[in-house]
């Protein structure tokens, strides 16, 4: 297989209410679309999970975007790969410490793969399942009360678990809040996004009464010696995300058990070949796993729910349907959710569902093409 023309394109698209996270607050989402084509009338769709500005980690919409126009793409294009492993392996080296950038290449190329060969991308991944439970993220936003209210309405709507955002100053009075409001059978967990210093371990032992799922990303990401420490200190089972973007920071996970479960973001790791060793490396090691998500469009979630019909992906991931987010997302048909369930787009080749070119055009807001030499 061979990329003839890459286009990438940032857009912006406005969030139904504000997402707040120990990192801030984002209203609008700006993104990078990229597009692959193989000169066969074929095309691969991917979206760069980077966010505005630094926080999450270094990668930012602009670093992605200088790194994959000045460092990926003129190499990439133009160059003769077997099948998308192919493609890191080939490009890997040029962009070692921005996963962000190369994940975007590496899915439009399975994506583009997958169109190739008719299939589902779901089935190239090794994906089993037709439906994938849907799990959603609520942001720090509003009291205890407004939390546990907006859960109460997830739990209406039929999400099989609730994440909540927290950090220092606003963690024990909403998860109290809302364990009281939904009850005990509700699956629970809460995010800190790295907010927790060691000094915080008493605090945080705290949670243990709430019986959470899990406790995601507690402390910062380049201490796993911290996260072990804790866990060990914690009846509730810590999940690492930030801090996992490499197979060898899953290894010491593992070796230091620093944690029991993975989130898995084939954007944050570098994309599908990372993510499934890392699925290999979790099962073998006694990790949990499930998907998460970055706030993506239906291109990215749709990547995300095809990686997610894998047996491997036993908890609820941060999978919502499409008018969790956007009051209209870039797809058509938008994903939908039915009883609290995403359906795999299994009756179309690749992610199996249809970006909305007209749409897309009328909200970039820059463009760069690359094609092969001819
Ligand atoms: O930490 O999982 C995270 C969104 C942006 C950046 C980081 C995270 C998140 C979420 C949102 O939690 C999950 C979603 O996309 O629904
Ligand atoms: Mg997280």
């Amino acid at each position: 297989m061979r990329v003839q023309r890459l286009t990438l394109r940032e857009i912006q698209l406005p969030l139904r209410e504000s997402f707040v996270t120990a990192f801030g607050s984002v209203t609008h989402r700006r993104l990078l679309l990229m597009e692959l084509e193989d000169g066969e009338g074929n095309t691969g769709w991917a979206e760069c999970v980077a966010g505005a500005v630094p926080g999450y980690t270094a990668e930012t919409v602009d670093s992605a975007w200088a790194t994959i126009t000045d460092r990926l793409a003129p190499e990439a294009v133009g160059l003769e790969v077997e099948d998308p492993s192919g493609t890191i392996a080939a490009i890997g080296d040029l962009a070692p410490d921005e996963p962000m950038a190369r994940a975007a290449a590496e899915m439009a190329c399975w994506d583009l793969a997958a169109r190739r060969e008719g299939l589902p991308l779901a089935e190239l991944l090794g994906g089993t399942r037709a439906t994938v439970p849907a799990g959603i993220a609520l942001g720090l936003a509003g009291t205890p009360g407004e939390v546990a209210e907006a859960a109460a309405d997830a739990v209406r709507r039929g999400y099989r678990r609730i994440k909540l955002k927290i950090q220092p100053g606003a963690d024990l009075d909403v998860v109290r809040a809302v364990r009281q409001r939904v009850g005990d059978d509700v699956a629970l967990t809460v995010d800190g996004n790295g907010s927790y210093r060691r000094a915080d371990f008493d605090h945080l032992a705290a949670l243990d009464e709430f019986q959470l799922q899990m406790i995601e990303q507690p402390l910062p990401a380049a201490d796993l010696q911290g996260h072990a420490d804790l866990q060990r200190r914690l009846i509730t089972s810590i999940c690492l995300d930030e801090s996992v973007t490499t197979v060898t920071d899953l290894d010491r996970m593992i070796s230091l058990k620093a944690g029991r479960v993975l989130n898995v973001k084939p954007g944050r790791v570098g994309g599908f070949t990372t993510a499934l060793t890392m699925v290999e490396t979790a099962q073998a090691g006694g990790i949990d796993l499930w998907v998460g998500g970055m706030l993506e469009t239906g291109i990215g979630r749709a990547h995300n729910v095809a990686l997610a019909s894998l047996e491997a992906f036993r908890l609820p991931g941060d999978l919502s349907p499409s008018n969790r987010y956007w009051e209209e997302d870039i797809i058509d048909p938008p994903l939908t959710m039915e009883s609290g369930a995403l359906r795999v787009p299994l009756a179309a080749p690749g992610i199996g569902v249809a970006p909305d070119q007209e749409r897309i055009r009328s909200l970039t807001t820059r463009v760069q093409e690359v094609r092969a030499a001819p």
